[in-house]
């Protein structure tokens, strides 16, 4: 059946969590739903926002926009609009956004008695992006330590961050998140090619199934984790990638204060060597 056909099958009312079914429509392909127009209003009043950031920083180029938190003397107090209280007010926007993006999955996902597995991924992202500009800078007592919206000016902050605590990568909880992501690409290349060599072969060929597919992991490395099982371990690895990288941010300037090499001197100072 063709996906334009099987659709009408599938647009069902209900499963909505909040307006029951006044919002309980579709405007093209989009499921509309209240967390859609709550979407639709936090985005839009976002946006429009970094553009009036635009015109007081006087430039469209948008690599130069750059919507900076407040500086770090207004501690956790607002700031006027020009010095911060734009950034403040567009966080805002952007967890409303964020957040009734997610509940739209969610109605969706009851809509069609799925799992709620999606909404479930993509409150990771959100929790990283929450503990960059709201949890570590209320730990730390200032706006003024979040990361500024702007293309260059967020790479700046990274990069800043970075070497305040000398050098980052001796951070063990940064070194646990780039291993996940790192594992995360290594599991998708195997399954993406995996798939294709079995599911779509040269023209003439016969399909292959997922016992060829099992087969072929267990004679090269001696076991297979199943058609399932390669799913799970894809979530996994990808939402240990994005919990451990907001670890490795959230303990730097709260639990770990100075370059994080020094962290492991418990290493040389074990009592196995220490004394030799
Ligand atoms: C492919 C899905 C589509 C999404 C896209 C992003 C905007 C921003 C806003 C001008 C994978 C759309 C972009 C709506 C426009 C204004 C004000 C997702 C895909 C195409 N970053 N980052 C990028 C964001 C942080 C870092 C690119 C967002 C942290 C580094 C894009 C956030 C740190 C590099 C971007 C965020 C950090 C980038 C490509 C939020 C640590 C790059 C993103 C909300 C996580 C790369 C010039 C991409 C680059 C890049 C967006 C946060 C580091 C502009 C929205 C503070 C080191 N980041 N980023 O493909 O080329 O994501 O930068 O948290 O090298 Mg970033
Ligand atoms: C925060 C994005 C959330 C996005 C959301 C959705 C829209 C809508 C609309 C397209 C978390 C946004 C959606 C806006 C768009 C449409 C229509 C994702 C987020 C909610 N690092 N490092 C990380 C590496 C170095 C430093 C994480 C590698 C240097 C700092 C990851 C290297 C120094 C921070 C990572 C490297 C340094 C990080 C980022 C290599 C700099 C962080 C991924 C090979 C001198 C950040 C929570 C992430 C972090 C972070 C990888 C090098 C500093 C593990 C591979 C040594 C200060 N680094 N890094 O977090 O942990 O995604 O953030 O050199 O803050 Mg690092
Ligand atoms: C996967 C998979 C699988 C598949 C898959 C996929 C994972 C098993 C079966 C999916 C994967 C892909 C398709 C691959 C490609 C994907 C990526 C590389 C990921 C990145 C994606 C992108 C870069 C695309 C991003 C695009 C987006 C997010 C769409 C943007 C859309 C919108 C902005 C509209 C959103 C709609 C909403 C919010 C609701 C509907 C609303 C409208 C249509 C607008 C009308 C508005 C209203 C009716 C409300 C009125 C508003 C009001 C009153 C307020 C207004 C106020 C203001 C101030 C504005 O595993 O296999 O295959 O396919």
């Amino acid at each position: 059946m063709a996906l334009l056909t099987f659709e009408k099958k599938y647009r069902v009312p209900g499963g909505t969590l909040v307006g029951g079914d006044l919002f309980d429509f579709w405007v093209g392909p989009f499921f509309v739903g209240f967390f859609g127009v709550t979407t639709i209003f936090f985005a839009g009043l976002g946006t429009i926002l970094i553009f009036y950031g635009a015109v007081l920083q006087g430039t469209w180029n948008p690599w130069l926009i750059s919507i900076d938190p407040p500086p770090l003397e207004y501690g956790l107090g607002p700031a006027p609009l020009r010095e911060g209280g734009l950034w403040q007010i567009i966080t805002i926007c952007a967890h409303g956004a964020f957040i009734s993006w997610l509940l739209r999955e969610v109605e969706i996902a009851r809509k069609l008695g799925m799992g709620l597995h999606v909404p479930f991924a993509f409150g990771f992202a959100i929790l990283a992006y929450t503990t960059l500009v709201v949890i570590r800078p209320v730990l730390m007592g200032a706006w003024g330590h979040a990361f500024p919206y702007g293309i260059w000016t967020h790479l700046d902050w990274v990069s800043n961050t970075g070497y305040t605590y000398g050098n980052f990568h001796y951070n063990p909880a940064h070194m646990v998140a780039v291993t996940f992501f790192f594992t995360t690409c290594l599991a998708l290349a195997l399954h993406g090619s995996l798939i294709l060599s079995a599911a779509n072969p040269n023209k003439g060929l016969e399909m292959r199934a997922p016992d060829h597919e099992d087969t072929f992991f267990r004679d090269f490395i001696g076991y297979s984790i199943g058609p399932l099982g390669i799913h799970r371990l894809g979530l996994l690895l990808a939402l240990n990638a994005g919990f451990w990288s907001a670890v490795c941010i959230v303990i730097s300037g709260t639990v770990w204060f100075g370059e994080w090499v020094v962290w492991w001197d418990w290493w040389l100072n074990l009592p196995i060597w220490a004394d030799l």
